[in-house]
């Protein structure tokens, strides 16, 4: 659509230069010649008139061919200003667009949550976003989970991915606009921080008790070119506080490259004030996360945000060394987790 605007600007533009520079166009319009019987004298008038107006016209437009030249490069140069703020105001669109269809989205979910909170008995609690997806919640977002007395949990705010792969994901980690910090302390990683639908770590506690039936995990990420690729973990287990939060993984699949969290896995969990990395080093205050540091990284998903232009500048950023290497910070990753067993 925007090509076709784009286009027919140009020949405006073309046009304008030609009216601006020759108004005698718009003065004197070609006559039409009737072809109803002419009488002699009147066609020699018309065909002499015609005539007249076919030299004006060659002699206009071989003008206009001088000119032409300099008006194109104008006319060129006005139409890639046009189609650069026409890519802006594209781009702004698709953003108000989605930021619109996410509003939509929270509307459905919160009707389709309040009609269930009536209905719901503490016999099908719902545990996450799997569970939810059984109960015929297919829409992408924010969703709350009620608290459960007898599992011991608490009421948590959750963003299900329900699209990809079939959905049913409970998103834990998400790094896309870098506007939260990741350089946080025990407390705060087992808690979970930041905006659920921005940036955020959904808290070692709540990935604990989540990952307590058999679990898988997808790690998807985006370079600065665009590209995306995931990778994927069968058996993904968060042990407890009292194992410190200690990772396991099974079998890696996936296109990202060479396995960048087999180099973590059965591995502690450390931050800045607690080092339980296989290190010298403290890796959390190098590396300035939050992770299963071992001595030290192979990846750094909790690293610092960089954006483009300092993204491969740094070794403590977000890196997939599998990838892009040791010091190629990523512009987005999503983690998230479903049960083994999930049927979308
Ligand atoms: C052709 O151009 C001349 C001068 O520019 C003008 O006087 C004349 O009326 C024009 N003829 C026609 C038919 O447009
Ligand atoms: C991982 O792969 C190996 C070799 O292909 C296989 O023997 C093993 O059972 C797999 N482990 C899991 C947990 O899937
Ligand atoms: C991860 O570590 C655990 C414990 O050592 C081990 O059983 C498991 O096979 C390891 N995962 C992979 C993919 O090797
Ligand atoms: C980043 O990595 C590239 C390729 O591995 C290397 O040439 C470059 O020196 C590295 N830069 C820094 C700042 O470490
Ligand atoms: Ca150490």
């Amino acid at each position: 659509m925007p090509k076709k605007t784009l286009s027919a600007v140009t020949w405006l533009c073309v046009l304008i230069v030609a009216f601006v520079s020759h108004p005698v166009w718009l003065q004197k319009p070609p006559k039409r010649k009737t072809p109803a019987q002419p009488k002699v004298p009147a066609c020699c008038e018309e065909v002499q008139e015609l005539k007249a107006q076919v030299a004006n016209l060659s002699r206009v437009l071989s003008e206009l061919g001088r000119k032409q030249e300099k008006d194109w490069v104008s006319v060129v140069m006005q139409v890639m200003e046009l189609e650069s703020s026409g890519k802006r105001m594209e781009s702004r669109l698709t953003e108000a667009e989605s930021k619109y269809s996410e509003m939509n989205n929270q509307i459905d979910i919160m009707q389709l949550q309040a009609a269930q909170t009536l209905t719901q008995t503490s016999a099908d609690a719902i545990y996450d976003c799997s569970s939810l997806y059984q109960k015929n919640y297919r829409i992408s977002g924010v969703y709350r989970l009620p608290s459960n007395d007898f599992l011991g949990s608490p009421e948590l705010e959750v963003f299900c991915d329900m699209e990809t792969k079939g959905g049913g994901w409970t998103v834990i980690q998400r790094r896309k606009s870098g506007l939260v910090s990741f350089y946080r302390d025990w407390k705060q990683y087992k808690q979970g921080f930041g905006s659920i639908r921005g940036d955020f770590w959904l808290g070692n506690e709540h990935i604990h008790r989540l990952s307590r039936q058999p679990t898988r995990l997808r790690v998807e990420m985006e370079d600065w070119e665009g590209t995306v690729r995931y990778a994927e973990y069968s058996h993904f287990v968060l042990s407890n506080e009292l194992n410190s939060y200690r990772l396991f993984l099974g079998n890696y699949s996936g296109n990202a490259g060479n396995d960048a969290l087999y180099y973590h896995n059965n591995t502690a969990f450390s931050t800045k004030d607690k080092d339980n990395d296989n290190c010298l080093d403290k890796c959390a205050q190098l590396r300035k996360g939050g992770y299963w540091y071992n001595c030290c990284t192979d990846s750094n998903l909790n690293g610092v945000y960089y954006r483009l232009g300092e993204h491969d500048k740094h070794l403590d950023g977000i890196t997939w060394y599998g990838w892009h290497g040791a010091n190629y910070s990523l512009k987005r990753v999503e983690m998230k987790i479903r049960p083994e067993d999930f049927k979308p």
